[in-house]
């Protein structure tokens, strides 16, 4: 075990260590193929959005755009009452309230998020609609649900009564963790053995896509961390932490504590991680190094961020703080899920 912990530690002073080198700069794809990729692409963060993944292929397939893609691929992770991190059946904040939050990017660099939003099931819609139907990038709150009203959406009860029951629970002990879908996570996972694809856990849906016109876009949508404060909103609707495009060089998203993808702003760095050479794995890693180097090792390890990104060749990669984080990509070979390689 000390072992262990001291290989850990020298392999992770040695990589924090180690600036832009020739060797780190080579094409390392995971999951994708070496060189260019030879057809639509779409990647999502954690593995039974594999499903979403297979509805957003449909659009790809048929030549349609990345971005009408992930909405239809996100509607699906947003309805389904199983994630207890997105949408229907997301758990509520501290005082019993689902209240959602997502963005969109696309391949012209345009925006929209929606913050601290109540009673729409499909956010990321609204996000949209921010995007294309506002002079703005962000609504959020009393202002974002006005809107969406607006727009002709519905208000639904995104309180499940299982979310519910989590809630009740909660409050024996009200006690905040932000580790909280993260542990359960890693001890299922540890008790019944199950391989990615196979766990009933999820969380935050991060989507990229790469069309067959060789375009990017992102989504993502959450209920945010379960428990949290009223009206805390998390990296997942703020372009360059939870999301970011750049339609020149590929595009990342996140999953995982989000105050501290916030912190280092983590979207935008494995971008820019990637426009200087790196591919996506190494990118996302560089990402997940700065967690680690702002926190120290010994903090670090109560942490969980993921990220996954895709460049504008259609390589993918992720990389995460610790065990646990897989993802699901789909491509014209086919659909697949995988563990993502982790730091500590
Ligand atoms: C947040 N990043 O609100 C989100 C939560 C998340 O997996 O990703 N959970 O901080």
């Amino acid at each position: 075990m000390l072992l262990r912990r001291k290989f850990l530690q020298q392999s992770l002073l040695g990589s924090l260590g180690v600036l832009i080198g020739k060797e780190q700069l080579r094409a390392n794809p995971v999951g994708g193929k070496m060189g260019k990729a030879s057809g639509p692409v779409v990647i999502s963060t954690w593995a039974p959005n594999a499903k979403a993944n297979a509805a957003a292929w449909e659009v790809l397939a048929a030549k349609g755009r990345a971005l009408d893609a992930l909405e239809k691929g996100i509607h699906v992770t947003e309805a389904d009452p199983s994630d207890q991190s997105v949408g229907y059946g997301g758990l509520p904040d501290r005082d019993g309230k689902v209240t959602v939050d997502s963005c969109v990017m696309d391949e012209f660099g345009n925006c929209g998020a929606v913050m601290c939003l109540e009673h729409i099931l499909h956010p990321v819609s609204v996000a949209r609609l921010v995007m294309e139907k506002t002079p703005h990038v962000q609504l959020v709150g009393e202002g974002a649900l006005k809107f969406a009203l607006e727009q002709g959406f519905s208000k639904t009860n995104l309180l499940t009564p299982e979310a519910e029951k989590a809630w009740r629970n909660w409050l024996k002990t009200s006690k905040y963790d932000p580790m909280i879908t993260v542990e359960h996570l890693e001890e299922r996972n540890k008790k019944n053995k199950k391989k990615p694809g196979q766990q009933h856990d999820h969380d935050t849906i991060g989507m990229l896509a790469l069309d067959s016109n060789g375009n990017l876009s992102g989504a993502c949508s959450t209920s945010g961390m379960a428990f949290k404060m009223n009206g805390r909103v998390g990296d997942s609707p703020i372009i360059g932490a939870g999301l970011f495009v750049d339609n020149e060089v590929g595009a990342a998203t996140a999953t995982g504590v989000g105050e501290e993808i916030v912190r280092i702003c983590g979207s935008h760095t494995i971008v820019e991680m990637m426009r200087v050479g790196h591919s996506p794995e190494e990118a996302c890693k560089k990402a997940v190094e700065r967690i680690v180097k702002r926190n120290g090792l010994q903090k670090a390890k109560e942490i969980q961020a993921g990220f996954i990104a895709i460049n504008k060749q259609g390589e993918v990669g992720a990389y995460s703080l610790i065990d646990g984080f897989n993802y699901a990509v789909h491509t014209e070979s086919g659909p697949y899920t995988k563990n993502a390689k982790f730091l500590i």
